[in-house]
């Protein structure tokens, strides 16, 4: 496995890549073009030039993190083959470049939903929270009124923030299933460029993990990944295994949900959550006794089925007064990054 951190760009990132460079372990980042709105093809000059960057720092970028997905391509409106065309562009140039792992999600309007950017726990430190009471609170109209720039979370695509009411319109008769067919004729259009250049593909699970605001989520537990890599059965289909994500539904056994992917997991995003009661619950620290999974069980069930690809610790908790991108500071990630370090350690001495 090769330990990474989130990087958002040197014009949006609060982190130079020299003290990201400083973590021990740390060999590269995961980046994006953040300005490059869905649908828009990344152009081969910004692509190396991105790639350069990294590389001058000493890091290398292992992979993307999002090449977002346009909505015309998740409703499947009659615009989708041109921005499926501008995606598999996209696609060649990353791989000309020699990046050959894309992370992307199929979450209508709303990518990952927090209701508390900075609760704060009992130790001083503040987190991202979740209450599902808060969201059944809003009613579109409250939701559209508050939904300021105020409160749009790191990796979110702004621009969809403007339409936000044709954009509900767009996904009134749009089910599950439909959603999930949307997906399958994307994913099967980006095959043969994949393989081409052999690029990963890994979908990344809706956060928290059911609907919200009545809009469809499909990539919520085992079924639905197991659906979607037989329906496009191409080891280039494949998972971003999120534990904080996956894990939002205590249903989801995480360990066995690994251990039900191999050959398919592509990237891996670790982090803890703790539940206080049903509906609730917020982010922790990394270390498993500080929130509600057994980060040890993952890591080992990540190492035992042979994933080799980039894994990162996920959002951070704000701590040591540190003022960053909600759950993007670096203080708590670089702590994230030194338990996964001394978890693997541990577990490929066992061996
Ligand atoms: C949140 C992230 C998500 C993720 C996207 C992938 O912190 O995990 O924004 O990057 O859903 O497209």
């Amino acid at each position: 496995m090769k330990i990474t951190l989130r990087w958002f760009g040197s014009n949006f990132d609060t982190i130079p890549l020299w003290k990201i460079r400083q973590i021990p372990g740390v060999s590269g980042v995961i980046s994006t073009l953040y300005d490059v709105p869905a649908g828009e093809i990344w152009e081969k000059e910004r692509t190396s030039a991105l790639v350069n960057e990294i590389n001058e720092s000493g890091l290398e970028l292992s992979g993307i993190e999002s090449v977002n997905v346009h909505d015309a391509i998740k409703a499947g409106t009659h615009e989708r083959d041109r921005f499926i065309e501008n995606y598999i562009k996209t696609l060649e140039h990353l791989g000309e470049a020699g990046i050959n792992l894309v992370c992307y999600n199929f979450m209508p309007v709303f990518d990952w939903t927090r209701t508390e950017l900075a609760r704060v726990r009992p130790d001083g430190s503040t987190v991202l929270a979740y209450n599902q009471q808060a969201v059944d609170a809003l009613t579109p109209e409250k939701m559209f009124a508050s939904l300021d720039s105020e409160f749009v979370l790191p990796g979110w695509e702004p621009e969809r923030m403007e339409n936000i009411k044709s954009l509900f319109e767009t996904y009134r008769d749009i089910t599950p299933e439909k959603l999930f067919e949307n997906l399958v004729y994307f994913l099967k259009a980006l095959m043969p460029v994949c393989n081409k250049y052999d690029i990963k593909m890994a979908v990344h699970p809706d956060d928290p993990a059911w609907s919200v605001f009545g809009l469809p989520r499909i990539i919520t537990g085992l079924d639905g990944i197991k659906r979607l890599m037989n329906a496009v059965d191409d080891v280039h289909n494949g998972v971003t295994f999120c534990s904080g994500s996956y894990g939002t539904n205590p249903s989801n056994n995480l360990p066995e949900m690994i251990r039900a992917l191999p050959g398919r997991i592509h990237f891996a995003h670790v982090r803890n959550l703790k539940f206080n009661f049903p509906g609730d619950f917020e982010e922790a620290s990394h270390l498993s006794s500080d929130g509600s999974f057994d980060m040890y069980a993952i890591i080992k069930a990540l190492f035992d089925i042979g994933f080799n690809g980039p894994i990162r610790p996920d959002h951070g908790r704000m701590i040591w007064g540190e003022a960053a991108m909600p759950g993007y500071g670096l203080y708590d990630r670089a702590l994230g990054a030194a338990y996964i370090n001394g978890l693997l350690e541990a577990i490929s001495k066992e061996k």
